[in-house]
């Protein structure tokens, strides 16, 4: 299975991310239902694994707190932009509860993530150089803000490439406190 870890989106954020989609040649905009904000992706694993990652997931103790996405970004990556994404507010307890994931995950026999948590939520992938419409994106989004959600529990996903793009399938929810 190809799992990652993440927070789920109210509905009512995803459709309003979902108007952020404008006519991008090449853009492959993620559709609402696959909206996410990733914790850490995990990859492939085998079934036993999986069940050493869902137990070990089980066991985080970790408080609901409150959470805001605002700004929107680009990711670059050898001079060109690979991902547009609307940002989140700093939050201590996003860091908290990502870092309980890796420890648990590592608790599991997973290795160390060696990269920086930057907390994001894609809202397209596309592979061209930074032009004008990009810039337009960024500049006409940049006081984006939405409202608070409440984060009451994440998520082990599995995601599987299907013709249409990735389909991803919540395996468990884990709850907060
Ligand atoms: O949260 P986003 O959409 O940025 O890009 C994939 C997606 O991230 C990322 O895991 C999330 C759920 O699929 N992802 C996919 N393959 C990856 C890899 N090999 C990866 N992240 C790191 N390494």
């Amino acid at each position: 299975m190809r799992l990652f870890v993440a927070l789920d989106l109210p509905w009512p954020l995803r459709e309003r991310l979902s108007q952020f989609a404008f006519g991008l040649a090449g853009a492959r905009w993620v559709p609402p239902e696959n909206m996410h904000l990733t914790l850490r992706f995990i990859g492939e694993v085998p079934n036993w694994r999986a069940e050493e990652i869902d137990l070990a997931l089980h066991a985080i103790k970790a408080r609901v707190f409150p959470l805001v996405l605002t700004g929107v970004g680009v990711f670059e990556k050898a001079g060109r932009v690979t991902a547009l994404w609307a940002g989140i507010e700093r939050s201590p307890q996003l860091d908290h509860l990502q870092t309980k994931v890796e420890t648990a995950l590592q608790r599991a026999g997973l290795e160390p993530e060696r990269r920086r948590f930057t907390p994001h939520v894609t809202l397209a992938r596309l592979d061209q150089p930074a032009n004008e419409k990009i810039t337009r994106f960024m500049q006409g989004n940049n006081l984006f803000r939405a409202e608070a959600f409440s984060v009451e529990h994440f998520t082990l996903f599995s995601s599987q490439l299907g013709k249409e793009g990735s389909v991803y399938t919540a395996e468990n929810d884990y709850r907060l406190s």
